[in-house]
């Protein structure tokens, strides 16, 4: 009996081609999530070991899991500019990786409105662990760690082709939206937050909240770092 409860955690996908919004909603139980870009334009969805395809033309990823021990893997070739997820109560797990574009220089090609640019992760209640990759052209990163022990790891590629923290500021003048926005809220409970970024041109908003907390922010990992604007 047991196992016929558990067989029925099962999450519901749903398209809204109207509104560009491909929305997964788990229940209470343990949800299994996992989303793959499997070319330029296509988003591949399994959840709960159901293959659900491919979907084209989304613009707002939206994941709620609910309670239970989730765990959600997004990993995306950059085709949608937004992604939102949340975690709820449970011990989830959750790893996102936004690839830059193929071949993308931003100075050459500057970020475009239609990758993937602002995430929203709130994990919600419970001991969770929270890893981002990110390409160095990604504009926008609110992570909220609410309550419980939670550890998040951040790390943000090196630019692909120029770098814009040693680029030639005649030829290659800084660009706000060249510039990644990252805030970490990381709530009640000891929490362990590590952000590892390629140069120093990001904002920053971090708040560890209450709680016995660490917090590491690794600036560029070379000697290339302080090569001027
Ligand atoms: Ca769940
Ligand atoms: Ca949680």
């Amino acid at each position: 009996m047991e196992s016929l409860e558990s067989r029925r955690c099962l999450a519901t996908v749903n398209f809204f081609p109207e509104l560009g919004m491909l929305a997964i909603d788990g229940d209470g139980a343990a949800n299994d999530i996992r989303i793959r870009s499997t070319s330029a334009d296509d988003v591949r969805v399994v959840a709960d070991g159901r293959d659900y395809g491919a979907f084209r033309g989304i613009e707002t990823l939206r994941i709620r899991t609910a309670g239970g021990r989730d765990f959600v893997d997004v990993s995306l070739g950059a085709t949608f500019p937004y992604l939102s997820v949340a975690l709820g109560q449970g011990d989830d797990r959750l790893n996102v990786t936004v690839a830059d574009p193929a071949g993308a220089d931003p100075a050459v090609d500057p970020p475009e409105p239609d990758r993937v640019g602002r995430i929203r992760i709130d994990a919600g209640a419970g001991d969770d662990f929270v890893d981002v990759n990110l390409g160095a052209t990604f504009p926008y990163l609110s992570v909220a760690l609410g309550q419980g022990d939670d550890r998040l790891n951040v790390t943000v590629a090196d630019p692909a082709g120029a770098d814009p923290a040693v680029g030639d500021p005649a030829v290659d003048p800084p660009e706000p939206d060249r510039v990644g926005r990252i805030r970490i809220d990381a709530g009640a409970g000891d929490d362990f937050v590590k952000v590892r970024l390629p140069h120093d041109r990001y904002f920053m908003d971090i708040d560890m909240g209450s709680g016995d907390d660490v917090l590491q922010v690794i600036v560029g990992d070379r000697s290339k770092l302080g090569g001027g604007r």
